[in-house]
């Protein structure tokens, strides 16, 4: 196995043996191999559609399982060697292509051994020259944001053939020869793909459950079972809620969750009762002592311990070997009634944190609801500096950098964030300027749409370029929806924006290079010269 597209991959190199995440080797090649797969049929399906004779189904599975592939989301070989059988089939029922084909779209196994060796040898090394390696795949890992934003857009009935598409294109192009310009094209292209979905998705969250309204959510617990929801999948979280109405079990939301509370859909409801815990890396001691059962509905998923392993439930594309599954209906239904009855048997969540309340909820239309108050603030000095700290969240010792930076910057600045990595500081008891919070939580890595078109409009209030606000940008990345987040600022024309805690594994000294050059992209430092940088005296 070779796998190096997370930021916490062994030695900052690549994970060869076993993934920091847990991910085994053979899950690791059957993913390549799935990958291989998806590249295979993108290439026959987009000439295909071209001639009105492609596939419309091959978009949703390449896209399904893409999600599939991203970090934390599935560990289940069982799975892989399904989803192997199906990308063939759909594979070999798509014209072929003009021409010779490339070998990943006509291989074919006899048996599962014949995939297990195949599987060892189509995987990123495949690939030699370290640059093209590096834009390949930087190109893959933007597609699979993609592919998981589009995934809950599409859930709520969201669509946009153009996407699908364009996902398809990229992979195709992986297995072609293509220049370096013509591959950096792709890549900022993929980044404009980033900013339709994330807007679309935007759309159907704010069509389907309302429009975020800023909002204070609770960490206490009560005293009677619960279960405990997260992911990023608020669909599912409505589901559960109408299922547990009146059962006398309450519903908690964890990590990623957290913002559903926000949303006009899920308020004065009775046994919602707050959020629980931190982020995702934290599952081991707080799924430990919530002590009910929890449903993951997209990643993270940290391999459970088996202590509490009989109460964990996967959903959708999440899956680990062992872990019931809750599959939806034709009609996209989910019966968590298995769940529901488990907890019933259940003692009560224990306490963990401390137990201070979060703010959420701060998408656009609630921060533009305040743009009269927050222009004054920066015309009259009371707001210096907005400091955008989106992404992710991780194990690793160097992110407490985030904790210290929030905590270091000057009163009158404001924190943007969006995704889990809000957890280093939200609990922080930072305060408010004049009644605007100074963590301004967006929501989930998701909305992260929300800080494009805060700052949209105010440089249009201002009157200036986005590049000339008051804003900084202090990004933290885990996983390959953080990379798609960075390609759609790229592709916004935002420059200098710093990445951490460690730059991307798979970003090669030359790309880099490009990256330096064209957009001032740069790695984060100490607090104090990040300080210096980011908030000018
Ligand atoms: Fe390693 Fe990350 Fe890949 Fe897991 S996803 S195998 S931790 S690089
Ligand atoms: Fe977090 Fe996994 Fe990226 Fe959605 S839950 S931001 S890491």
């Amino acid at each position: 196995m070779f796998c190096y597209q997370c930021e916490e991959t062994l030695n900052g190199k690549g994970c060869t043996k076993k993934g920091i995440c847990g991910k085994d080797e053979e899950t690791a090649n059957l993913i390549d191999l799935l990958i291989y797969l998806c590249k295979g049929i993108s290439v026959r399906n987009v000439p295909a559609m071209e001639n009105g004779a492609g596939n419309p189904d091959a978009g949703k599975f390449i896209m399904d399982s893409l999600f599939t592939t991203l970090t934390n989301v599935n560990f289940d070989k069982d799975r892989y060697y399904q989803l192997i059988s199906e990308a063939i089939a759909i594979r070999d029922k798509i014209p072929k292509a003009a021409g010779s084909e490339h070998d990943a779209c006509t291989w074919k196994p006899k048996d599962k051994s014949e995939v297990e060796e195949k599987a060892k040898l189509v995987g990123v090394l495949l690939t030699e020259n370290e640059d093209v390696r590096s834009l390949r795949e930087l190109l893959v890992y933007g597609l699979k944001g993609v592919s998981a934003y589009y995934h809950h857009a599409a859930i709520l009935g969201f669509t946009d053939d153009e996407i699908p598409a364009f996902v398809q294109k990229g992979l195709a192009s992986t297995l072609k020869d293509l220049s370096v310009d013509e591959m950096t094209g792709l890549v900022l292209e993929c980044g404009g793909v980033g900013v339709k979905t994330l807007e679309l998705l935007d759309r159907a969250h704010t069509t389907t459950f309302g429009k975020p309204e800023i909002t204070t959510v609770k960490t206490t617990v009560r005293d009677r079972p619960g279960i405990l929801i997260t992911g990023h999948d608020l669909l599912d979280l409505k589901m559960l809620l109408e299922q547990t109405k009146g059962t006398g079990v309450d519903v908690y939301t964890h990590g990623e969750m957290l913002p559903a509370h926000g949303y006009p859909a899920f308020k004065g409801i009775e046994n919602l009762v707050g959020n629980y815990g931190r982020s995702w890396w934290h599952q081991k001691e707080e799924f430990e002592s919530f002590n009910g059962p929890v449903l993951i509905t997209t990643n993270c998923i940290v391999p459970p311990k088996d202590s509490y392993k009989d109460r964990v439930y996967t959903t959708s594309v999440v899956g680990y070997p062992g872990l019931k599954h809750i599959k939806a209906d034709e009609k996209g239904h989910k019966d968590f009634s298995a769940l529901i009855e488990q907890a019933k048997k259940c003692s009560p969540p224990e306490a963990v944190g401390n137990e201070s309340d979060l703010i959420t909820g701060c998408a656009h239309d609630a921060v533009l609801a305040l743009a009269g108050p927050v222009t004054d603030a920066i015309k009259n000095g009371a707001i210096r500096r907005f400091i955008v700290m989106a992404g992710c969240d991780g194990r690793h010792r160097e992110r407490e950098y985030y904790t210290e930076f929030a905590k270091a910057l000057p009163a009158d600045t404001v924190i943007l964030t969006a995704g889990c990595a809000k957890y280093r500081y939200n609990s922080l008891g930072l305060g408010d300027i004049g009644g605007i919070p100074r963590v301004l939580d967006a929501g989930q890595c998701n909305d992260s749409y929300s800080l494009v078109v805060i700052a949209k409009a105010l440089a249009e209030a201002f009157g200036v370029d986005i590049n000339e606000l008051p804003v900084s940008y202090n990004i933290a990345w885990y996983e390959q929806k953080a990379v798609l987040v960075l390609l759609a600022l790229l592709n916004l024309g935002i420059k200098n924006i710093t990445i951490g805690p460690v730059l991307p594994a798979f970003v090669s000294p030359a790309v880099l290079d490009v990256l330096v050059k064209n957009f001032g992209l740069g790695k984060n430092s100490t607090v104090e010269e990040d300080l210096k940088k980011m908030v000018p005296q």
